[in-house]
């Protein structure tokens, strides 16, 4: 049977290779007699410290690994083009919009979000999807999930939440118990709970699911308008999710199921797509709209705010090597060229400095100056006052390292200006208004699902909340019982059949 070219990559390599191989050398560049043999004192002597080549390659291998992301670790990469298919500098006036036709470069990164590095691709998860767009403007980092809703709306929550997401901090194993406490807890995350079990909580690799920008995002047009949007990238390979079943079995057979699907594809000539739309909000609708339009545990009715086509991304590259592309990309969702601005969404506000600070701490204070992380699409390298530091790459030569100066260093652009906006009120801790955590759950289960989804989306969440103490099954009960008493009542059945929850009725 004929290898899929993922397997192939290193006959390829060898049969790409013109001419001899290179001169095996140290990293200072000093070519290296014998590579199999350390140096001793005799054939049976013990080793020398001058072995300065065992030594440059010992100490580089124990530094090898850059800490891994502390969510969404397991990932898959690839990158290709954005291009414009509909024409919206109406809504922003960010230049990669600017003509419909335009193209820019855009690398991307699927991932899991809660398994370690080495986990299964085939889990129940969210599952990232996360765009940068190398723009002539400088970097746009559109760090999404397939989901266009969160589990919480308040930043201050997420390591907590995360953490139920993890192992159990004595028996090191995932825990019902911590998941399911804080999902009952918080009712704001009853809407995603119900699409994480639901056929869409297990997608078939990474090309047949749709992405989300999730949040609310303000985008601005050169008349200085402001217009509030949602991202949708929706797959041009059509949805395809795997059965329960075969996922388990995956797991076991082929945990890197999602990598390789994606390589063998691209390799193949078989370039995934996905159509880019957005929905629009004005201001003075986001002033009347019955939800809160930045609380990201709950959508915006597409009837009412309908999609609005823009372009598409296509991704015809794989990496050229994991670690360079894939491993060192560092998203941010602060990185927004003129014309994208974050919205209020608190979410949203809690993550613009934390990316940032998880890349110096992962990849170093330097890594915007990666290739795969640098502006390269602009005209000169990144021009800017910051100097030195590890592995400063672009140090801006004689350039003056002080603002103002009188020798010509960067100046500002006063282009890029933001209009002003007006914030007033009283500073606070303001809770999640929790006047209403379900109703668009409730649409969801009576208007979207068919009775098979609901079945499987039942048999899915009692599978996994019989694992939980029964005070907080009953408690978890009792929520989705407020979403519909049907999908109350089926927990209960599916429950009792497996010797849970006798006589509890939640008073359906
Ligand atoms: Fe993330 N998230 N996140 N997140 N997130 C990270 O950044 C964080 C959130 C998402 O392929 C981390 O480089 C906070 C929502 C993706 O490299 C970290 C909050 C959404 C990726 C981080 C959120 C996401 C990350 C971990 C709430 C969807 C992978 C390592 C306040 C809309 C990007 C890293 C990649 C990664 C923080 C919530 C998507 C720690 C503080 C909501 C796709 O910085």
């Amino acid at each position: 049977m004929a290898r899929d070219p993922a397997a192939e990559q290193l006959n390829q390599y060898k049969n790409n290779l013109k001419g001899h191989p290179a001169v095996l050398q140290t990293a200072a560049g000093i070519p290296i007699p014998n590579k199999s043999a350390i140096l001793t004192a005799g054939e049976r002597g013990p080793v020398l410290l001058q072995d300065h080549i065992f030594l440059d390659e010992i100490s580089h291998f124990a530094r090898e690994r850059v800490p891994e992301r502390v969510v969404h670790a397991k990932g898959a990469g690839a990158s290709g083009y954005f291009e414009v298919t509909h024409n919206i500098t109406k809504y922003t006036k960010a230049k990669l919009f600017s003509n419909v036709g335009k193209r820019t470069p855009v690398a991307v990164r699927f991932s899991t979000v809660g398994g370690e590095s080495g986990s299964a691709d085939t889990v129940r998860d969210p599952r990232g999807f996360a765009l940068k767009f190398y723009t002539e403007e400088g970097i746009w980092d559109m760090v999404g999930n397939n989901t266009p809703i969160f589990f919480i709306s308040d930043a201050s929550l997420f390591p907590s939440f995360i953490h139920t997401q993890k192992r159990n901090p004595v028996t090191h194993l995932k825990d019902a118990d911590m998941f399911w406490d804080f999902i009952s807890l918080r009712p704001e995350s009853t809407h995603q709970t119900l699409f994480l079990f639901s056929d869409r909580g297990i997608p078939d690799g990474y090309r047949h699911m749709n992405g989300y920008g999730s949040h609310t995002f303000k985008f601005i047009n050169d008349r200085d308008e402001i217009f509030y949007v949602k991202y949708h990238f929706k797959t041009d390979q059509g949805i395809k999710n795997l059965d329960v079943d075969r996922a388990g079995e995956l797991s076991g057979s082929d945990p890197d199921y999602g990598i390789r699907d994606l390589y063998n594809a691209i390799a193949t000539g078989n370039f995934p797509s996905w159509s880019f739309y957005i929905q629009v909000m004005t201001p003075a609708e986001a002033e009347t709209f019955r939800w809160n339009p930045f609380d990201m545990t709950k959508i915006w009715p597409q009837k009412e705010f309908p999609l609005i086509p823009v372009g598409k991304f296509v991704l015809n590259r794989n990496p050229d090597n994991y670690f360079s592309e894939v491993e060192q990309i560092g998203f941010n969702p602060a990185h927004m060229p003129p014309g994208i601005e974050p919205s209020p969404d608190k979410m949203l506000q809690g993550r613009l400095f934390a990316y940032g600070d998880t890349h110096r701490y992962r990849i170093g204070p330097n890594h915007l100056q990666l290739p795969v992380n640098c502006p390269y699409k602009m005209m000169t390298s990144s021009q800017n006052y910051q100097r030195d530091g590890a592995m400063a790459l672009n140090n801006s030569s004689g350039a003056p390292n002080y603002f103002p100066n009188s020798f010509s260093g960067p100046q500002e652009c006063p282009a890029a200006r933001v209009p002003r906006m007006r914030a007033t009120g009283d500073i606070d801790r303001y809770n999640h208004d929790s006047s209403d955590d379900f109703s668009q759950s409730t649409a969801f289960w009576r208007n979207v699902l068919s009775p098979a989804e609901k079945q499987r989306l039942v048999s899915n969440m009692v599978g996994n909340l019989q694992h939980a103490s029964n005070f907080i099954i009953e408690r978890a009960v009792r929520n989705f019982a407020q979403v519909d008493a049907d999908l109350g009542k089926q927990l209960i059945q599916g429950l009792n059949k497996l010797g849970k929850l006798k006589g509890f009725s939640a008073n359906l």
